[in-house]
């Protein structure tokens, strides 16, 4: 199976941590997102949303979204079990999961798309207003994130599950890249990142 990635990228990479925790090896073809290959009738043919993770099976049918290949992944081999093993776990981690999704990846793509990185590239006009906005989203949702993880090990619970790998990709992106790293007195959410990135599903991609 091949993946289309681009090193660096959140998205890619939680796929490429899923995978690796599962054993499961992916051949990774790099798109080139600064010619914009991705927006390519070729690629599009792949996933009409024109961004990376696709994932190509051997006999060339695609699946995009991180979440969807990682769902595909989780059928195939199953453990270590990444989703969920009962009703109510399953619905914890898929809650747990939608925060770190809705309110956290997403105001931090928001600071990203209008920060001085993507400004530079010339693809969007920034609104400042629209990133001051977010960045705060995202300070306080890392103390929100601090409070729980000072009760839990785990994004979701005693146990290493997706929302922990959204919830790592994410935050290692804000911090290296869109200025947006955790303030150092969030001592719970500093032993969480430390936590998972010991793993050697982390280290390994
Ligand atoms: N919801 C998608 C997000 C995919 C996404 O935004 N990928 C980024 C790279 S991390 C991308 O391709 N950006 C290029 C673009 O939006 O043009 C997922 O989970 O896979």
């Amino acid at each position: 199976m091949k993946l289309y990635d681009f090193p660096g990228a959140p998205n890619p990479r939680r796929v490429k941590i899923f995978a690796a925790e599962k054993d499961i090896v992916l051949e990774l073809v790099n798109v080139n997102l600064a010619g914009r290959e991705h927006k390519d009738p070729d690629f599009l043919q792949k996933s009409p949303s024109g961004k990376i993770p696709v994932l190509e099976l051997d006999d060339g049918r695609c699946i995009a979204e991180s979440i969807a290949i990682s769902r595909y992944l989780e059928s195939l081999v199953p453990e270590p079990n990444l989703f969920g093993r009962d009703a109510f776990e399953t619905a914890q981690i898929e809650m747990q999961h939608r925060f770190i999704e809705l309110e956290l990846f997403a105001q931090v793509g928001i600071s990203w798309v209008n920060g001085p990185i993507v400004a530079k590239m010339g693809l969007v006009d920034p609104i400042e207003a629209a990133k001051q906005r977010s960045d705060g989203l995202v300070k306080a949702y890392y103390q929100r994130l601090n409070t729980e993880l000072a009760q839990r090990d785990y994004i979701a619970g005693d146990r290493f599950t997706i929302a922990d790998i959204s919830g790592v990709c994410c935050i290692d992106f804000a911090s290296a890249m869109v200025g947006l790293k955790p303030a150092d007195d969030l001592t719970a959410l500093a032993a969480w990142l430390a936590r998972v990135h010991e793993r050697p599903g982390l280290q390994s991609v």
